[in-house]
């Protein structure tokens, strides 16, 4: 049975090590944080993932996963912190650096060193490879030197872990290969392989590739509002075409991927990335575009109180990390507006969270920014009653419109309205 040390456990660290702890490995999962080594090592988690706390559970019991707080001897070394970006938005690297040199003492002729956080072109050759080389090993002959970027979507996380196809760059073919086999433990799709700096590039292309298209889209529907017709109805039609697919505009893109990655291409090329940017630069602006429209939805009335349905970046999950809402909540409180914000998945806001029949009680506009399912399914009659305006501004058109505008509400979707005489 191989040993694995997995550097990181956080949202993609922690179901590795804990899916390769029930598929015969032994696992020491490593952190910084005690807080969190301390509740794997009792079995718990502090993250929603449907499935995970589970299998945790058993892989714990097991006796095949233990976290702690520094790392140990293993055959195999998988880095999984993050990389966000820097005020400058350059890739911050530091705590890649950090997690190579606490495996540094460790390492062994043969060892395999994997690197999964999402890195600049060239980060396992020019930075990580050196680094690890600093134990008088040789990579690519005593040390074997490999990249795979996870790829899965947060809410499916253990489903995607195992479905997904898997891009496998090695420094040296023999180092992908090795890193193939340990993949090959869990993984049912295809694991296809090629050079780090490919894999590396691979991965930021993926997440880029959807931003600018969530580009497009926000930009089309901001047209749209020009125009005074609707975003929602012309991506549904244009898509009837075989090789189109317009992508859902909303209020800005969130996440701690797609939000960050294309940066890592636009610092390392500035002059050629040009387009990268444009697209960043559109998602960066729609939350600014929701608080206009929210005060412009509100010109009319004194003291106003909106109503925030959704803190969490997407549907279904608890993630607040770049969340257009959270965004939106601070631009809105900067102009002296009363904002009260309900989330039924996000339980660690900063922002005081409540009900959302407290969250709506008194409000002039209600303002869905995340399309959670339990938003879906809110009554407009039992909303309208408790508000003090029937007004609701959708920016995902997520909510069924008819039904909201039958209960006597303004009903005002992004890339749908409002009419352009009364855009910001
Ligand atoms: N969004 C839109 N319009 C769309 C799609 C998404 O506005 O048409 C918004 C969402 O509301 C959200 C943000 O974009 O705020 C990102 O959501 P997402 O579901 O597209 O992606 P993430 O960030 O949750 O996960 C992505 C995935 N990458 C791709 O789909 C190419 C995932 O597979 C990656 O593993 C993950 O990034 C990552 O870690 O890189």
């Amino acid at each position: 049975m191989n040993t694995i040390c997995v550097v990181g456990l956080g949202y993609i660290g922690l179901p590795t090590a804990t899916i390769l702890s029930v598929n015969d490995a032994k696992v020491i999962g490593v952190d910084l944080r005690r807080d969190i080594v301390e509740g794997i090592n009792r079995g718990e988690i502090a993250i929603e993932e449907p499935g995970l706390a589970a299998l945790l559970k058993t892989a714990v019991k097991s006796g095949n996963l233990r976290a702690s707080m520094t790392a140990a001897p293993a055959d195999v070394f998988i880095i999984a912190v993050p990389t966000p970006i820097t005020e400058t938005n350059g890739a911050d690297m530091r705590c890649v650096v950090e997690a190579a040199e606490s495996i540094v003492p460790y390492l062994r002729p043969g060892n395999l060193v994997i690197l999964e956080s999402t890195s600049p072109p060239g980060t396992c050759r020019d930075l990580l490879g050196p680094i690890l080389e600093q134990s008088g090993l040789k990579v690519g002959t005593d040390l074997f030197l490999a990249y795979c970027a996870e790829r899965v979507l947060p809410g499916r996380i253990l489903e995607e872990l195992v479905s997904n196809d898997r891009v496998v760059g090695g420094v040296t073919p023999e180092s992908a290969q090795k890193a193939r086999d340990i993949y090959a433990r869990f993984v049912q799709g295809e694991i296809v392989l090629t050079s780090a700096t490919t894999a590396e590039m691979i991965k930021i292309v993926e997440n880029t590739f959807r931003d600018v298209n969530i580009a497009l889209a926000n930009e089309i529907a901001l047209l749209c509002e020009r125009l005074g017709i609707d975003f929602w109805e012309v991506a549904r039609h244009a898509n009837r075409h075989p090789r189109v697919n317009v992508h859902q505009a909303g209020p800005g893109v969130g996440g701690h991927c797609i939000a960050v990655d294309p940066w890592f291409l636009v610092e390392a090329f500035p002059k050629t990335a040009g387009l990268v940017r444009r697209a960043r630069e559109r998602n960066d602006a729609m939350p600014a575009h929701v608080a206009d429209t929210i005060t412009a939805l509100l010109a009319d009335v004194e003291s106003p109180r909106v109503a925030v349905l959704g803190l969490a970046y997407k549907a279904g999950v608890d993630d607040i990390r770049e969340s257009p809402a959270v965004k939106v909540t601070s631009m809105l409180d900067k102009q002296g507006i009363t904002v009260r914000c309900c989330d039924p998945h996000v339980h660690t806001a900063s922002l005081p969270l409540c009900s959302v029949e407290t969250c709506l009680s008194g409000a002039d506009l209600a303002v869905l920014m995340t399309d959670h399912a339990e938003f879906k399914v809110l009554d407009p009659e039992t909303a309208g009653a408790a508000m003090r305006h029937r007004r609701l501004y959708d920016t995902r058109n997520a909510l069924d419109r008819d039904a909201w505008t039958r209960a006597g509400f303004e009903v005002t979707v992004l890339g749908a309205g409002p009419a352009p005489e009364r855009l910001p």
